[in-house]
């Protein structure tokens, strides 16, 4: 499995338009792929999210901001559950018996790892995931896949992919700031794995995370409402098909009727304010791998709102 062949990819950051060096690894240094991770192991915590309102998108003026992020009321009727981290690439190895990390990326001693988060997935690759690991809980499968067509059945009570006025509303936890957890830059290394001075990125966040690459999930402290890495690490695949924000409100969105790429979420640790940005979005072709992109889990709740209702638990 060894060679002596040396790796070597020059990175553009995704949406912030940075460009960072060229890295290179010697292939001997790349660590064994495990064979001993397990679902039980990885399983994250699904946080329950209270119903609410909050403003999606971005105000006139905020750098950064992208035409498609227009400013518009949104209001969530359900409760859902969130998974606290990112999926890890030791639950989704132990779930589909592979670990796509290992084709994609740069750096390989440093981006593979059990609690690492999963990269080089595809939209379609996370919404098979989610069925996959339904079934091996006993819960219903959520999506009907053919081909790159991805249909959410509704009803169905296994893990899903968040829409994305869920992860929005759920990375805000009811604050308004520009990434989860922080308000200022100086304060985002703290709560998230960015660019930073830790990669040694110029016109990355004035601070140090510690981390120059990915970090193992949850690593760095949670948002309000506990869940870790919204900010940071990997991008993240929502379910929305992309369009422009609308104007009007809207009640429970999950993404634009027709269209053709998916939308991911978040920024990752070679993403300055900018596209890190808790309103910020990308959104790219459902066969898209990316070393920058993964996921987190959803799920749909059957019970009505807690009496208190607006907040996670
Ligand atoms: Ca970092």
């Amino acid at each position: 499995m060894r060679s002596a062949c040396v790796w070597t990819v020059l990175l553009l950051a995704c949406g912030g338009g940075e460009r960072f060096s060229e890295q290179t690894l010697a292939a001997d240094e790349i660590p064994d792929d495990p064979t001993t991770w397990t679902v039980q192991a990885n399983l994250p915590t699904m946080l329950r999210i209270e119903p609410g309102s909050f403003a999606m998108g971005s105000a006139d003026g905020v750098r950064g901001r992208t035409v498609d992020e227009q400013q518009h009321q949104v209001t969530l009727t359900r409760p859902y559950l969130l998974s606290s981290t990112e999926v890890s690439q030791g639950l989704y190895r132990s779930v589909t018996g592979r670990n796509p990390s290992l084709a994609v990326g740069y750096d390989k001693k440093k981006m593979v790892g059990e609690r690492f988060p999963v990269q080089g997935v595809s939209f379609v690759d996370a919404a098979r995931f989610c069925n996959q690991l339904s079934a091996h809980e006993g819960l219903a499968p959520v999506y009907a896949i053919q081909g790159g067509a991805v249909t959410w059945q509704r009803d169905a009570d296994g893990y899903r992919l968040p829409t994305e006025a869920e992860w929005e509303y759920a990375a805000g936890a009811g604050q308004v700031q520009p990434w989860a957890g922080a308000a200022e830059p100086q304060d985002a290394c703290a709560v998230a794995n960015v660019a930073d001075q830790a990669l040694g990125s110029a016109g990355g966040f004035p601070c140090s995370d510690g981390f120059p690459s990915k970090a193992p999930v949850g690593s760095l402290q949670s948002n309000a409402w506990g869940l870790f890495d919204m900010t940071g690490n990997v991008w993240e695949w929502v379910f929305d098909l992309h369009a422009p924000h609308p104007e009007a409100p809207t009640t429970d969105p999950s993404g634009a009727a027709s269209g053709s790429e998916r939308v991911y979420k978040g920024g990752s640790w070679l993403d300055g304010p900018d596209a890190a940005r808790v309103a910020a979005r990308r959104h790219g072709d459902p066969g898209e791998l990316s070393i920058q992109l993964g996921f987190r889990l959803a799920r749909t709740v059957a019970d009505k709102p807690a009496p208190d209702g607006g907040a996670a638990g």
